[in-house]
C-alpha cells in the first residue's frame, strides 16, 4: 500500500531482555464514575466547560485543539528550493466519549452501544466536511497510557484537516487505480487464509502481510465502501460487532487491557480516487504487557523490522477469537 519494505526476522523475540518495562497498564480497574475525570458526565473539563449529564456517547470540541478552522491561507518556500516550505493548515479537533461509564472499553460495551458510537462517527464525518473547507477526517483512539491516552475514560478523537495527512496521501497513490488494492488484497488473503484473524459476511480482520507492529491488524469491509457514512444499517451493526470482537481478542493476548492506537482511513470529501474504507490497529506490545516493541535504531535509520511473522501473529490472535 505504501511501497515500503519491512524486515521480518522470526526468532528474534527469543533474545534476552533486561531493558525498559511498562508499568501501570495492569492497574486496578477504574471506577464506574470518577469525580476527577474531565470526561465523565456532569464534570468540569480542564478548559473550564462542564460536560452535560450525557447518557450515551458524547462529542465536544477539543479544548486544546491542534487545528483551528479560522486560519487564513498562507504559504512560504524559502529560496524556492522546496526545503524550508510551509503551508497554513486549518481544521477541527473533536473528542468523543464512547460511554458515560468511566470503566468501560469498546470490548466491554454492548454491540448496540458501539453501534451508537459508530453512528456518531458518521454524523461527525458528514458535519465536519459539510462546509467544503475540510477534506480529511481522521477518527482515532489512543488506548492505554503506553499509547499516550490521557485518561482511561473510553474516548477517541477526530481531527479533520484541509490537507491530506501523510499516511492518507501515501494510500491515495495506491487507491488511484485502476484496480482497488484492498479488493485485490482481500481476494489474495482469502486464497491463502494464513493471516485472517476472523471474518464475518461483511468484514475481515487480517494481520496484514506488511504489518510493522507485532500484533498490528487491518479491518476491511468486504464491500467496496469508501467511508463510514456510506455503510448501511446492517453493515454498521456488523462493524460494531467486529470492533467489539477485535477489542476482546486484544485484551486476551496478555489477559489485560491491551494498549493500541487505532483509526479509520476513509475517503476524503470530494475525492474521486478509489478509496476503500479500512481501520488500522497499531498495538505496541511485543512479548508481554510490560515489554513493548521499540521502533529505534534500524527501524528509525533503515526500515521497520518485526520479531515474528505476521502469520504467527495471526495464528495467535485467531486462537483467541470467540463468536461474540
Ligand atoms: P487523548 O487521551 O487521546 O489524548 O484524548 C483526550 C483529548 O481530550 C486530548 O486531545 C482533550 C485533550 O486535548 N481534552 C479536552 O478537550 N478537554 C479537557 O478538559 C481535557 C482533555
Amino acid at each position: 500500500m505504501t511501497r515500503e519494505w519491512v524486515l521480518v526476522s522470526p526468532g528474534r523475540a527469543d533474545r534476552p531482555w533486561q531493558g525498559q518495562t511498562e508499568a501501570g497498564e495492569a492497574a486496578p480497574p477504574p471506577p464506574r464514575y470518577d469525580p476527577d475525570c474531565y470526561l465523565c458526565p456532569g464534570n468540569a473539563r480542564a478548559g473550564g466547560a462542564r460536560n452535560p449529564a450525557y447518557t450515551g456517547s458524547f462529542a465536544f470540541d477539543n479544548d486544546y485543539p491542534a487545528l483551528r478552522p479560522d486560519v487564513a491561507d498562507a504559504s512560504v518556500d524559502i529560496g524556492q528550493a522546496g526545503l524550508i516550505r510551509a503551508e497554513a493548515e486549518r481544521g477541527r479537533c473533536r473528542v468523543i466519549c464512547f460511554s458515560p461509564r468511566h470503566d468501560l472499553s469498546l470490548g466491554a460495551m454492548s454491540q448496540p452501544e458501539i453501534r451508537a458510537v459508530l453512528d456518531l462517527w458518521c454524523e461527525e464525518t458528514l458535519a465536519l466536511t459539510a462546509s467544503g473547507q475540510l477534506r480529511a477526517v481522521q477518527i482515532f483512539e489512543n488506548r492505554g497510557a503506553a499509547m499516550g491516552a490521557s485518561n482511561p475514560h473510553p474516548h477517541c478523537q477526530i481531527w479533520a484537516t484541509a490537507h491530506m495527512p501523510n499516511e492518507m496521501a501515501k494510500e491515495r497513490v495506491a487507491f488511484a487505480g485502476p484496480a482497488c488494492p484492498l479488493c485485490t488484497y482481500l481476494a489474495l488473503e482469502h486464497a491463502q487464509g494464513e493471516r485472517i484473524v476472523f471474518e464475518s459476511p461483511g468484514f475481515a480482520v487480517i494481520v496484514p502481510f506488511w504489518a510493522i507492529w507485532p500484533f498490528e491488524t487491518l479491518l476491511i469491509p468486504k464491500a467496496h465502501a469508501r467511508s463510514l457514512p456510506e455503510l448501511g444499517a446492517a453493515e454498521r451493526d456488523e462493524l460494531a460487532r467486529t470492533l467489539r470482537r477485535l477489542a476482546r481478542i486484544y485484551d486476551r493476548v496478555f489477559s489485560a487491557p491491551f494498549p493500541y492506537s487505532m483509526g479509520f482511513h476513509q475517503a476524503p470529501a470530494s475525492d474521486d480516487a478509489g478509496w476503500h474504507l479500512h481501520a488500522h490497529y497499531y498495538p505496541p506490545l511485543l512479548r508481554s504487557l510490560r515489554v513493548r516493541k521499540f521502533m529505534v535504531g534500524f527501524e528509525l535509520l533503515g526500515q521497520p523490522q518485526r520479531d515474528f511473522t505476521p502469520e504467527q501473529a495471526a495464528a495467535r490472535l485467531r486462537a483467541l477469537a470467540d463468536e461474540e
